[in-house]
């Protein structure tokens, strides 16, 4: 029934029958449906949003979103799910969007800075355009995190999954550069931008009427000193937290969160940390009552993706042999994207408030934090500082 259906209706309205449910060293210069006769399906309108030299762009694409189909034996089959991946024009986010797409039962927003690289990327990926859609994000402009929830809202689609993955890593850079808003550019992107952007689109996540709902911050074993990658110097560390506390301008103040000065490496592991305190305060303070599962991970090391493009060339031809031989952490992109997307989708995967991590056999487990990565009165006085930072406090 549900081909037949799929064959009578155009390729934008094709039905999904799902089986599962969705509930389912410094210096470190050198590494430096089924379908009844009661199918509602709706059109419409999908705008995407596009930006060239500096305009931005809407078109108007139609598909069919949501189709939430009662058999006749009163079984229901599953809606696509909709989730929205930041930074997904590269790397573990270009991955997970793809390994998500194939399945047809999601449908992609990569919310992306470069909305002709992210174009390019899901082409190339291969991904089949109505399996996702581009919108615009630059987590370094709090107006840009604000005018994407807008769009997004705008675009109709339903929120079931958020993924915070876009980053930024500086390791080389001597001085600190600064976000729209003037905070230090990793920090201020890699956390502050995505703390704002789950904290507005929490509503829309628990709006959604998808049997499992979930936001999932990715992190990362470089944040954890329990951990000998952790130990690798400079360490991850935010004090007393007085640098964040002052707003990491960098004008009469640090634009460390710890107050310390300017060292690149650190400011990407302290964000990490930040990432994964985020992740448990969420967890804290909404999954009971909202029952979204909050999460994160470390996918393993991506030793081959455009997180290292400021590092210095040794480095980057170094570092892939390094990790795959050496340490044996290396995972490919394929292999990273799988992850991710068990993530937002196993449904063995609902439990809130874990660091996921995979074995060698490729088999994901729940990992232990690092003290500081753990500490919920540090979680908690992230949450409140920067709250007052993004204005929303
Ligand atoms: P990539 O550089 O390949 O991907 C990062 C993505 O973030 C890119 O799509 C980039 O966009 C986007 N991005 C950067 N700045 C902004 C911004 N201001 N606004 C919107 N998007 C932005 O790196 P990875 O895939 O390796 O990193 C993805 C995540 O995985 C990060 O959170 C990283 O910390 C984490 N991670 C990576 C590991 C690794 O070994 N690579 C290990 C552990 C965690 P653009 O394409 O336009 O540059
Ligand atoms: Mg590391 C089991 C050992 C292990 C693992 C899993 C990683 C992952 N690294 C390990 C060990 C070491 N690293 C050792 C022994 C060294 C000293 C030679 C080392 C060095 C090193 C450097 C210089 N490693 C690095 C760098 C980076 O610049 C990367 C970084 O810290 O980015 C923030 C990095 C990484 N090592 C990893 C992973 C996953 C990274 C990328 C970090 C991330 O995305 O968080």
């Amino acid at each position: 029934m549900a081909l037949q259906a799929a064959a009578v209706l155009p390729p934008a309205l094709s039905l999904h029958k799902e089986a599962k449910s969705g509930a389912s060293f410094r210096d470190s210069s050198l590494f430096g449906d089924s379908f009844s006769g009661h199918v509602k399906a709706e059109l419409r309108c999908k705008r995407e949003y596009g930006r060239r030299d500096g305009v931005v762009r809407a078109q108007v694409t139609t598909s069919a979103p949501s189709v939430t189909v009662a058999a006749p034996g009163g079984k229901k089959t599953l809606r696509k799910g909709s989730v929205v991946i930041t930074g997904a024009s590269s790397g573990l986010g270009l991955a997970t969007a793809k390994a998500l797409a194939e399945t047809g039962k999601w449908h992609v927003i990569m919310a992306c800075r470069d909305f002709l690289k992210a174009e390019r990327a899901a082409k190339s990926a291969g991904m089949a355009k109505e399996n996702y859609t581009i919108m615009h994000l630059d987590l370094a402009s709090l107006d840009s995190v604000r005018q994407f929830v807008d769009n997004f809202r705008q675009s109709g689609w339903p929120l079931d999954v958020l993924v915070c993955n876009a980053a930024v890593y500086l390791p080389t850079a001597k001085e600190p550069t600064f976000t729209a808003e003037g905070f230090e550019l990793s920090v201020g992107t890699n956390h502050l931008g995505h703390f704002l952007l789950s904290r507005l689109l929490l509503d829309d996540l628990e709006k959604s009427d998808y049997p499992s709902k979930r936001l999932i911050i990715v992190g990362s074993i470089t944040g954890n000193t329990n951990t000998l990658a952790g130990n690798v110097p400079p360490k991850a560390n935010l004090g007393d937290l007085r640098g964040l506390a002052r707003g990491l301008s960098g004008l009469n103040s640090s634009p460390m969160i710890d107050g310390g000065d300017f060292d690149g490496a650190k400011a990407y592991k302290d964000s990490k940390v930040c990432n994964m305190l985020t992740m448990q305060e969420f967890h804290r303070r909404y999954h009971e009552d909202t029952g979204i599962t909050f999460a994160s991970l470390y996918p393993g090391c991506i030793a081959t993706t455009g997180l290292f493009r400021e590092h210095i060339p040794l480095f980057r031809l170094l570092f892939p042999p390094f990790q795959k031989y050496i340490t044996k952490g290396f995972v490919s992109e394929e292999e990273s994207g799988k992850r991710l997307a068990q993530v937002v989708s196993d449904p063995s995967l609902t439990k809130s408030g874990v660091y996921w991590s995979w074995n060698k056999e490729s088999a994901s487990f729940e990992n232990r934090l690092s003290e500081e990565a753990s500490d919920a009165e540090k979680a908690r006085k992230v949450w409140e500082i920067s709250e007052k930072l993004v204005g929303l406090a």
